[in-house]
């Protein structure tokens, strides 16, 4: 396991998004990976999206658990939102070298939108209020396949874990890993034991942290990440 030097610990610290369909086992690796990463003495820290904590979370949390209804664009408005509300933190945590895990960030955003088959709410649509967060020096997207997910149980009661909402978002998924510029994307096969999932996670974070510097100073997700303008990988046209 790579081991980081002395000098590397005052780094800034890196940006590091774990996406994936629900079943992947995001959670479990997030508290793994941030368990792992105070273990060998780094400051880290875990954040989740959505945050229910918040007033605007709270609202999330309603309309996901079906108490309330929300128009498609309006949701969606507040899933980002929720990321702004804490942009300003992450830049400071960063700043101060802590190593910030987040499960679940725009990418989940964007395509859970786009799935829900509205006409009017584009995969390019969906990605526009996302430009100018902080952008992710590393997104592990956890891959697993539709048998390997159910063999891992039924899904929740909550709105989106049906087979033929997962069904989309994997489509999307897929689809965003096949865009250009998307360098900072690694595949890891979800499949694996546990273990196995951890130390395929736990290298590219090592490697990236170690690398913060010849990336510089933290950078912004801008429009032509991922979703190139005009069209979208549903085949609307913006
Ligand atoms: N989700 C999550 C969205 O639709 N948009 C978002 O921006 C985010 C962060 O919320 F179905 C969806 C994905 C999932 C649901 O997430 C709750 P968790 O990770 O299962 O709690
Ligand atoms: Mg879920």
């Amino acid at each position: 396991m790579a081991e980081l030097s002395a000098s590397d610990k005052e780094k800034r610290g890196a940006l590091v998004v774990v996406e994936g369909l629900d079943r992947a086992g995001k959670s479990s690796q997030c508290e793994l990976l941030y368990k792992s990463l105070l273990g060998m003495n780094y400051k880290a820290k875990y954040i989740r999206f959505p945050d229910r904590s918040t007033p605007i979370g709270k609202q999330i949390d309603s309309y996901l658990r079906g108490q309330s209804q929300l128009d498609d664009h309006s949701i969606h408005l507040l899933f980002s939102a929720n990321r702004w509300e804490l942009a300003q933190s992450i830049h400071e945590y960063i700043a101060n070298g802590t190593t910030v895990i987040v499960d679940r960030y725009s990418y989940s955003g964007a395509v859970y939108s786009a799935a829900k088959g509205n006409p009017n709410l584009s995969l390019h649509w969906a990605w526009q209020p996302e430009v100018g967060l902080p952008r992710p020096d590393l997104c592990l997207f956890l891959s697993i396949s539709p048998e390997e997910a159910a063999k891992r149980g039924g899904y929740g009661v909550e709105r989106y874990e049906t087979d033929s909402m997962q069904k989309r978002v994997r489509e999307l998924f897929l689809s965003l890993l096949d865009l250009p510029h998307n360098d900072e994307i690694c595949v890891i096969d979800a499949g694996q034991s546990v273990d196995e999932v951890a130390q395929d996670i736990l290298d590219p974070v090592l490697e990236c942290m170690k690398n913060v510097d010849s990336i510089g100073p933290l950078k912004k997700l801008g429009p032509w990440t991922f979703i190139p303008t005009g069209e979208s990988p549903t085949g609307r046209k913006d």
